[in-house]
């Protein structure tokens, strides 16, 4: 079990695959320790009974000295390697199966950042940060890049886990047959805050998808009212308009997580913080307490009039 903190909300359980591809990796592993666990008894089983049978006892004579016994060492010799043959050939087809490419899958390119996740899917036109969501039932690519330094994308229930790495693209196929959320972690040390560069991951039914994906495509809600206006003036009068982007206004920045819909995710800065309004102020004003480190800084000098519409102009960002 991951400790998770806010990013937790799925189980997370990798002998609970939910993808076609997790499944095939997970009878592999089975079927491997099964084996083992046959070649382990067996071994310890017949050094126990030689241990018993053949133990000194009182007035026992020298016994015959032996050495070496043909057949029984082509035997130990034969045996492992047709397991290992077995195992070979078992691999390969697992690999085949978790590797076969799909027609018409939906890509998803999945960036590592320290400490963050971008999501870009180019065939939809749409940008986002820090949880995946994707459509059940359909054939889907994750491309997976490093923006920086290499990173890892582990999520237990697909099975999966590949790096990413700057200046290379590792795929991952999957195809969901089960809606949920489904939480993980940067499995590779990456810097500072490794820890805080969760996962979350939600499969949801086609239609449900699509609605997301038609909300995400629009431009950021323009402010209806003067607090969301002035919300919106705090925004992108100040640097944060260097790192981020939000739809539809100048703040058009790459560096960090695009905040377009930031308002309709669960989560702040990976899964450190639950997204809340109260939660939201803080990281702004002292991101470097709640997430030392983190490539933004703080902003602990705003008036208490601006830092409230500046969150509530973010948190109505849906
Ligand atoms: C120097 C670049 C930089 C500046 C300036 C900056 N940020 Fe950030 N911001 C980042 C980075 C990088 C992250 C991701 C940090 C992490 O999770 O490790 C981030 C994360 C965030 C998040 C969380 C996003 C998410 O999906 O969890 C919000 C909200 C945010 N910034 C708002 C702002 C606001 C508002 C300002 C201006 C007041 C600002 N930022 C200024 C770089 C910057
Ligand atoms: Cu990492």
């Amino acid at each position: 079990m991951l400790v998770c903190g806010a990013a937790c909300r799925g189980p997370i359980d990798s002998f609970a695959p939910v993808t076609p591809q997790g499944r095939a990796i997970s009878d592999l592993f089975i079927a491997t320790l099964v084996l083992s666990a046959l070649v382990f008894l067996l071994v310890v089983g017949v050094l126990a009974y030689v241990l018993v049978r053949f133990r000194e006892r009182p007035n026992d004579a020298e016994p015959r000295q032996i050495h070496g016994n043909t057949r029984l060492e082509i035997g130990w010799t034969i045996a492992p390697v047709l397991l290992l043959v077995v195992l070979f050939f078992m691999t390969i087809q697992t690999q085949r199966a978790v590797e076969a490419e799909a027609p018409g899958a939906l890509r998803v390119r999945v960036i590592g950042h320290q400490w963050w996740w971008e999501y870009q899917y180019p065939d939809l036109g749409l940008i986002t940060a820090n949880e995946l969501h994707l459509p059940v039932g359909r054939p889907l690519r994750l491309e997976l890049e490093g923006a920086d330094v290499i990173h890892s994308y582990w999520v237990p229930q697909l099975g999966w886990k590949k790096d990413t790495i700057p200046g290379k693209t590792n795929d991952i196929w999957v195809q969901f047959d089960q809606a949920g959320v489904y939480d993980g972690a940067c499995t590779e040390y990456c810097g500072a805050q490794h820890a805080w560069m969760r996962v979350r991951l939600v499969a949801e039914p086609a239609d449900q998808f699509d609605a997301w994906a038609e909300q995400q495509r629009r431009p950021s809600p323009t402010p209806a009212n003067d607090t969301l206006r002035r919300g919106q003036a705090v925004f992108l009068q100040n640097t944060c308009v260097n790192c981020h982007a939000v739809a539809g206004t100048l703040a058009n920045a790459r560096v960090g997580p695009d905040l377009s819909h930031f308002g309709s995710r669960t989560t702040i800065g990976s899964g450190v913080l639950e997204n809340t309004p109260e939660n939201l102020r803080r990281w702004l004003a002292e991101v470097q307490r709640v997430k030392p480190g983190a490539l933004m800084p703080n902003y602990n000098t705003l008036p208490d009039d601006d830092m409230r519409a500046l969150v509530d102009y973010l948190e109505g960002l849906k």
